[in-house]
């Protein structure tokens, strides 16, 4: 029988990648893969889990994680933040290059047989996915206070990552398998034909649960748009979020649309503002 697993978000954890894809029993040729985006990044090693992304055929969807990649070497380095600095120099520039150049052909989702595949989640109250916000796809976790899964209705089970901290989620029409791998959690997958879930834990916890306030340290808090009257960098991710939700950050490129993503998901803004 051919079969089809699910996986969640990997985050550079390729021996649990490895571990799920063995758990499953996967036959080349006959089995098909596929995975929620974020490979990669804060876990131990990336270009390995990419080059089994690649060697495996795994149809993976494009994460926050790639997306930021592919716009941060769009921009001067001399622009970046400390955080994307500290990143960067983990791998050689020709790895980057090799890694932009295969992740900025991942599609921001997969309409596969089983299931609406993407990173995040859906915007709600649009029905077409073209005319979605990519910010939201990529990066939506609420929306008006409200997990985004609680007010949207699709025609098919929709399969998402992005959400380590709510962990696994499994409701009718939504599937979601972002269970922390990297922060020595696990590693979850779902394989539709035999209604059953894999779980491969974490070896170790790989990255440590970051706080968000710590984060924003390094964060452009002065960058144009900041309308803060004092320009303190906020302290909290919550304050963070306060401050775009109510105007005080706004980011430079502001649309109407932006701002109505802004007023709906803080959380989002404050993810493409770079805390
Ligand atoms: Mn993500």
């Amino acid at each position: 029988m051919n079969r089809t697993l699910y996986i969640g978000d990997v985050h550079g954890c390729a021996d649990e990648l490895e571990r799920i894809i063995d758990a499953f029993g996967f036959v080349r040729g006959t089995d098909t893969l596929y995975q929620t985006g974020d490979i990669i990044n804060k876990g131990p090693d990336m270009m390995r889990a990419l080059k089994m992304v690649l060697d495996l055929g795994i149809l993976t969807v494009r994460g926050n994680h790639e997306e930021h990649l592919i716009r941060m070497m769009n921009t001067p380095p001399s622009q970046w933040t400390e955080k994307q600095r500290t990143r960067f120099a983990r791998l050689p520039l020709e790895d980057w290059n090799f890694i932009r150049d295969t992740v900025k052909e991942w599609p921001l989702w997969r309409d596969t047989p089983h299931a609406l595949l993407v990173h995040a989640g859906l915007e709600p109250g649009k029905t077409r996915l073209e005319d979605m916000s990519p910010e939201v796809l990529l990066s939506v976790r609420k929306w008006n206070d409200e997990p985004w899964y609680n007010q949207v209705k699709w025609p098919k089970t929709v399969v998402f990552g992005h959400w380590a901290k709510n962990g696994f989620v499994n409701i009718p029409g939504f599937i979601g398998l972002d269970s922390g791998c990297c922060y020595g959690k696990c590693l979850t997958a779902w394989c539709p034909e035999e209604d059953k879930f894999y779980e491969v834990p974490a070896a170790r916890e790989y990255t440590p649960i970051k706080d968000k306030a710590k984060e924003s340290e390094s964060a452009p808090c002065k960058v144009l748009g900041d309308n803060s009257p004092d320009s303190q960098p906020p302290q909290t991710f919550e304050e963070i979020k306060s401050k775009i939700s109510n105007g005080d950050i706004a980011i430079a490129d502001d649309t109407a649309e932006k701002a109505n993503i802004r007023k709906s998901s803080p959380s989002v803004s404050a993810e493409w503002a770079g805390y």
